[in-house]
């Protein structure tokens, strides 16, 4: 089907068409068929999504992350959306790179709590050799846990990306977090190409990528869609994708700025599960201020993967109390390594 036919409305045809060639993940997409995707009449939307979801995973499975903040605050980057930039006053206490033994310590109790991915993230531009030494003998007992680890410390020459991955680093998040036009709006201290340079290293080290982005920034559909295109269209879908709805801080640029509506989140899940059918889809940041309809509609959107714990990195998330019964009333289930 020509690309220019599907910016206009699509017919249900149109839509089983979509099904027929959209099935591999080795298609690409461009960003006018992502935003005709976006304009799928709700139901057909989710129908599809939550189709090529059963295609690749157990649709009654969740994977469960667990954030750990091991640097918090004090960061040199001007990212409109992050509590943690020093540019801005959100009452945050800076605090320097946690010692190993309470790192492995968090990941204990995160473990024993059901998570099966802990993931360690500090407020840099990108890490200093001697904070890495600390990260990857973090990485070596976390694992040693028998849990799955993941990092996000900024930018990463090759050099330290291949190290992370010595240490048995298993994911790398970085994300994109919105169109190449938009970014530029948001963020003024880094450029997108560093974004994909960093991405470019953890993919050549073998660490699997996990890469998604922000959704509520002021941005429009279009730069959803150009978002996840850039994601789909990376030389390997990033294995993890996180979609977080804009947490809005008091103090950051972007505290009072209009929120998307349900929908829009939901459509956007559903486009990056159609597009990137094999990766797993994170409902990330922004689950405390959703109710259970709004979760379970997400899963029904082919969201797989949620962050499991009381906090993010410097804000609350869901509780677990809260988040076992809701699994429990959906008859899902943790997914095990
Ligand atoms: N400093 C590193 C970096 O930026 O890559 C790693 C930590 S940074 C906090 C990780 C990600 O958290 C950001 O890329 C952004 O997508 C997400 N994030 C930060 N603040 C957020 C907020 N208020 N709401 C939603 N997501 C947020
Ligand atoms: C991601 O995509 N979302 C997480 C994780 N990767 C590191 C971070 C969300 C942060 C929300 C704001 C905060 O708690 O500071
Ligand atoms: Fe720093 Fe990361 Fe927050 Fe940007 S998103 S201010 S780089 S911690």
């Amino acid at each position: 089907m020509p690309s220019q036919t599907l910016s206009q409305k699509l017919t249900a045809s149109d839509v089983q068409k979509l099904d027929i060639q959209r099935v591999t993940p080795k298609l690409r997409w461009s960003a006018t068929e992502i935003e005709a995707l976006f304009d799928i009449p709700f139901n057909d939307l989710i129908f599809k999504a939550q189709t090529i979801h059963r295609e690749n995973f157990d649709q009654n499975e969740l994977q469960l992350s667990s954030l750990l903040s091991i640097k918090t605050g004090a960061c040199p980057e001007d990212c409109k959306y992050c509590p943690q930039s020093a540019r801005y006053q959100t009452g945050l206490k800076a605090e320097r790179l946690m010692r190993v033994e309470k790192i492995v310590e968090a990941a204990r109790k995160a473990k024993a709590n059901g998570a099966s991915r802990f993931c360690m993230g500090a407020a840099w531009r990108s890490p200093k050799d001697k904070d890495l030494t600390v990260v990857n003998e973090a990485v070596r007992q976390v694992k040693a846990l028998g849990l799955e680890t993941c990092a996000t410390l900024g930018m990463l020459t090759q050099e330290q990306a291949d190290s992370l991955s010595d240490a048995g680093l298993d994911y790398y998040n970085h994300n994109l977090d919105t169109s190449e036009s938009f970014y530029k709006e948001v963020i003024t201290t880094r450029t997108y190409q560093d974004r994909l340079d960093t991405l470019e290293n953890v993919r050549n080290s073998g660490i699997n990528v996990c890469s998604g982005g922000i959704v509520g920034m002021g941005e429009s559909r279009s730069d959803r869609a150009g978002l996840i295109a850039n994601l789909a269209n990376l030389p390997v879908p990033p294995q993890s994708v996180p979609i977080n709805n804009l947490v809005q801080v008091s103090g950051t640029p972007l505290a009072d700025i209009e929120p998307v509506t349900d929908f829009e989140f939901i459509r956007t899940i559903a486009v990056a599960r159609i597009t990137m059918p094999t990766s797993y889809v994170r409902l990330s940041a922004g689950r405390e201020a959703m109710n259970d309809q709004m979760q379970a509609l997400c899963f029904l959107a082919g969201a797989n993967s949620v962050f499991y714990g009381e906090e993010l990195l410097t804000t609350n998330n869901a509780s677990i109390e809260h988040d076992k019964k809701l699994m429990h009333e959906l008859g899902m289930r943790p997914e095990s390594i």
